[in-house]
């Protein structure tokens, strides 16, 4: 209708042939934010203060933020006083371009090729945000870009979660380092990251536990996590990947502080993106992070990781 949820050749770019595309997957929060401003436009509307007013209202409610909101429509609101929007063909456009704008400075994608021996990513976030099932999809997207893969299961905190590692390791055909439930996490990832020195593995992906951030004992079993690995390759890890759950609203931007400030996040995973999230909270974590959105998640099968594009995220969204 508009012409801004046309698809182009670099959309579907993340996504392993016969993949879903991406605004199928993002189909619910399409529904409550896409489908809203088509309505918002639909009949030759007039560009004026009040319809201006509904779209922040719009962009407040699907969780885009203060601050983000406050600075898309300040611009569009300029550039209606200087005629440069007068029909809502435009103003989308314009919209769409902000917002993709927005995006853009956390739009790197992880490079696992910056280490002298395996490259080790260490994935933290609390419990049910899909760390494990992350680093099941990330296992696999990596295994088929030709990587050796090998995975340590430092949650050990829970019998299940040390049994679910494992059931994605034989899935997906990638080794897994255990111990029993209860013993000493940090010593689990150091045996991982020692096998796979000796394997010549190219990629360690380390999970951990993650019972509530606000206990403090957590985030010293992570700290003690990463020192450790730290013995055996003082650049290790090179990469800490925060998981946040994107149903998670404000709670998800409370997480990445606590979690960055104890561990020092360096890349984050939004997941379940498919579900009843509103879309909205990526433009306000990248507005009040500015940490790099490796990946989306957007479902529970191997091949619903997608690396983070800004354009195609905003026009699945759209
Ligand atoms: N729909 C959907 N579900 C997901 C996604 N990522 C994880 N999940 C589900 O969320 C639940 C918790 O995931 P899990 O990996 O065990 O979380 P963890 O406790 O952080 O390790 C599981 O039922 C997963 O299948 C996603 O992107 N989309
Ligand atoms: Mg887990």
């Amino acid at each position: 209708m508009f012409g801004f949820g046309k698809k182009d050749k670099t959309q579907e770019a993340s996504a392993p042939a016969g993949a879903t595309p991406l605004e199928k997957q993002l189909e619910r929060p399409r529904a409550g934010f896409g489908k809203r401003l088509r309505q918002m436009f639909s009949f030759g509307r007039k560009i004026d203060d009040e319809l201006l007013e509904e779209l922040e209202t719009l962009l407040l409610t699907a969780d885009v933020g203060a601050e983000t909101t406050t600075a898309i429509i300040d611009d569009l609101t300029g550039r209606v006083k200087r005629k440069e929007l007068d029909d809502s063909e435009r103003l989308m456009a314009a919209l769409r371009e902000l917002l993709i704008q927005r995006l853009t400075p956390v739009a790197k994608p992880l490079d696992p090729t910056a280490a002298d021996g395996p490259f080790v990513v260490m994935v933290v976030g609390v419990n049910g945000a899909g760390k494990t099932t992350t680093i099941g999809k990330l296992a696999q997207r990596l295994g088929s870009d030709g990587k050796s893969v090998l995975l340590a299961a430092g949650d050990t905190f829970r019998a299940a979660a040390v049994e679910q590692l494992k059931t994605w390791g034989e899935r997906i055909g990638v080794p897994v380092i255990a111990q029993d439930t209860g013993s000493d996490s940090a010593s689990v990832c150091f045996d991982g990251l020692q096998a796979a020195g000796a394997r010549g593995v190219d990629v360690m992906i380390a999970d951990t536990a993650g019972r509530l951030h606000t206990q403090s004992n957590l985030m010293e079993e992570l700290k003690k996590i990463k020192r450790v690995m730290g013995k055996l390759d003082p650049s290790a890890p090179h990469e800490v990947l925060l998981v946040l759950d994107g149903t998670a609203g404000q709670n998800a931007l409370n997480q990445a502080a606590d979690f960055g400030e104890a561990v020092g996040v360096t890349g984050l995973v939004v997941t379940k993106l498919d579900g009843t999230a509103k879309g909205g909270m990526v433009f306000a974590l990248a507005q009040k992070l500015g940490v790099p959105i490796r990946f989306i998640g957007v479902g529970e099968r191997a091949a619903d990781l997608r690396v983070f594009e800004p354009e195609a995220f905003v026009d699945a969204l759209l």
